[in-house]
């Protein structure tokens, strides 16, 4: 059983590899080459630092050199966790080069997050900025550092007190042992927001595919002007086309510090911006913004949205207020890209979330019973393909369950297909309620819940409840005031949902937590309401 599977898996691998998809470079040896045809063009503007490729080639190799003599070796793990900054780049290269794994951290991750990330994977240096947007990394590298003698280096942007600036580490290039493209080059985060952090490796030659086929299918030239508004670590930004494609045809890349509507639009204006990407709760902002910003955003030719889901009413509002096309991703740092085409009508760029990057992504959706559903049918995303993982990085555990025995990946998602095979998101598999045992979907609740007039934004969590095992809590930013959990019901009730699918609680926010990268962050929202006494969710019967 075992053979025959990796038989199977070998095959595939070839079959990938003549169909091209394995073309045989490292990420450090794209740059080169990106250098080689583009030296003299800007590959890198972040605040007053403007980078050629010849000069971000030159300072990767440097910085390489002095990670090396640091000790730094091909396969060792390094915790990253570098702001949007030409840093970043610089940084990410020098490592790939070495072909030591950055491990993508964000800079909102703090000490539960970093220990846990050290814990898996056991990196033998940190590099962080002295400080970010008001807060000091040096106390927080001490607290990584203690009682792990494996983490030898703390590496800081900035003053570094008694450890090293990253700065000291620039050094005259030399030849370095390089990795294999087949190798793994960089460990992603994975986006599910279950306590024990998951790493994603990508391989040179995987990750450069997804960004290379990403960036010609947004149709990318030497003209792309790309803003790196999310934070960089997170893979939407990184390859999807974002920074790696971006560079990948010769393009140029700006970094924003943050992805406040004042700082980006400044930004598009004075750099000549022509595409940028975005998750949902950040559109919103970008288009409230908008309503009075009247800073000419005219060199932005396209948005692209994803990493949650986007409501048709919000799309709809994109070209309007920002001039420019909307694309919408669904994508996940496992691998599997799905895009809206640049050329697709309307209609399927507001109502779906596009179809697979590449012709060879295998995608099935399932339902409870592991088996396809009907045509259309609603059931759960799983995929195979070039650039989707075969398993998360030390996981056997997990990696049994995320994955099939024919390696597909197990997403979670819940999607259907619509009869032009575009694919549009429905909800998680455990975004349902499971109230007494009736599975409730959150999204049936959502839908109806929108549309009261009091209700600007809503969304659905499953709370433990002692007695339903699971109730429904309706998580809501009200317009003026926020109905009442009985004003909810009979509205809910009018549109003729059932008692049981009504929620059982409601819960008023002035507005949505977020993760590290700007989703909405539903473990904090069911934390919240957790907090709130029983006395608030009257059960519905
Ligand atoms: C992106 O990657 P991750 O790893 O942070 O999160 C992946 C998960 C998906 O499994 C799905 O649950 C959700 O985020 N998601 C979407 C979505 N795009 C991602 N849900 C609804 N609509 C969408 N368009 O989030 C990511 C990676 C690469 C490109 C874009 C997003």
């Amino acid at each position: 059983m075992m053979d025959t599977r990796h038989h199977e898996a070998d095959a595939l691998e070839q079959h990938y590899a003549r169909q091209g998809y394995r073309q045989p470079h490292t990420l450090g040896q794209l740059l080169r080459h990106w250098a080689g045809q583009h030296g003299d063009a800007t590959a890198l503007v972040a605040g007053a630092t403007r980078l050629s490729y010849a000069q971000l080639d030159l300072q990767a190799d440097r910085l390489a050199a002095g990670f090396a003599r640091l000790g730094v070796a091909r396969g060792d793990r390094v915790l990253l966790q570098l702001p949007n900054d030409a840093a970043f780049v610089v940084c990410l290269f020098a490592l790939l080069r070495l072909g030591a794994l950055p491990i993508m951290a964000m800079p909102a991750h703090r000490e539960k997050d970093l220990a846990a990330l050290c814990q898996l994977a056991e990196p033998v240096a940190y590099v962080a900025p002295r400080r970010f947007l008001g807060f000091d990394y040096l106390p927080l590298a001490e607290c990584v550092k203690r009682g792990r003698p494996s983490l030898r280096h703390i590496v800081l942007d900035g003053d570094a007190g008694p450890w090293t600036a990253l700065a000291a580490l620039d050094e005259a290039p030399r030849e370095l042992p390089a990795p294999a493209h087949t190798d793994t080059a960089l460990l992603l985060l994975s986006g599910g927001t279950t306590g024990t952090p998951k790493l994603i490796p990508r391989s040179h030659a995987d990750y450069a595919y997804n960004a290379i086929a990403s960036a010609r299918l947004c149709g990318l030239s030497r003209d792309a002007v790309y803003l790196a508004a999310l934070p960089a670590a997170h893979n939407f930004p990184l390859a999807c086309p974002g920074i790696l494609g971006t560079l990948s045809a010769g393009g140029r890349v700006v970094m924003a510090k943050t992805p406040s509507s004042d700082e980006a639009f400044a930004l598009i204006h004075a750099e000549g911006v022509s595409f940028t990407a975005l998750v949902p709760p950040l559109v919103a902002l970008w288009l409230e913004a908008r309503e009075w910003d009247r800073t000419d955003l005219s060199s932005l030719k396209l948005l692209q949205v994803g990493g949650a889901r986007l409501t048709p009413e919000l799309a709809a509002r994109i070209p309007p207020a920002l001039g420019c096309r909307l694309q919408q991703v669904f994508g996940m740092a496992e691998g599997l890209l799905c895009y809206t085409r640049l050329d697709d009508p309307w209609e399927t760029v507001v109502h779906t979330q596009g179809r697979p990057l590449c012709p060879d992504d295998e995608v099935r959706i399932v339902g409870a019973d592991g088996l396809p559903v009907a045509a259309g049918e609603v059931g759960e995303l799983q995929v195979r393909g070039p650039y989707t993982i075969r398993g998360y990085y030390r996981a056997p555990e997990q990696n049994a369950r995320s994955f099939t025995e024919e390696g597909f990946y197990c997403s979670g998602d819940l999607v259907r297909l619509t009869a032009e095979g575009n694919i549009v998101v429905e909800g998680r598999v455990k975004e349902q309620i499971n109230r007494a045992g009736e599975k409730i979907g959150a999204a049936e609740i959502e839908r109806p819940l929108s549309t009261h007039p009091d209700v600007h934004n809503c969304v659905v969590v499953a709370v433990p409840d002692e007695r339903l095992g699971e109730r429904s809590c309706a998580v809501v930013i009200g317009r003026e005031r926020v109905p009442t959990l009985s004003e909810l019901q009979r509205h809910l009730g009018a549109l003729g949902l059932p008692r049981y699918k009504q929620p059982d609680q409601v819960l008023a926010v002035p507005a949505w937590p977020l993760t590290t990268v700007g989703k909405i962050d539903k473990q904090r929202l069911v934390a919240l309401a957790l907090r709130v006494p029983a006395a608030g969710h009257e059960a519905a019967g």
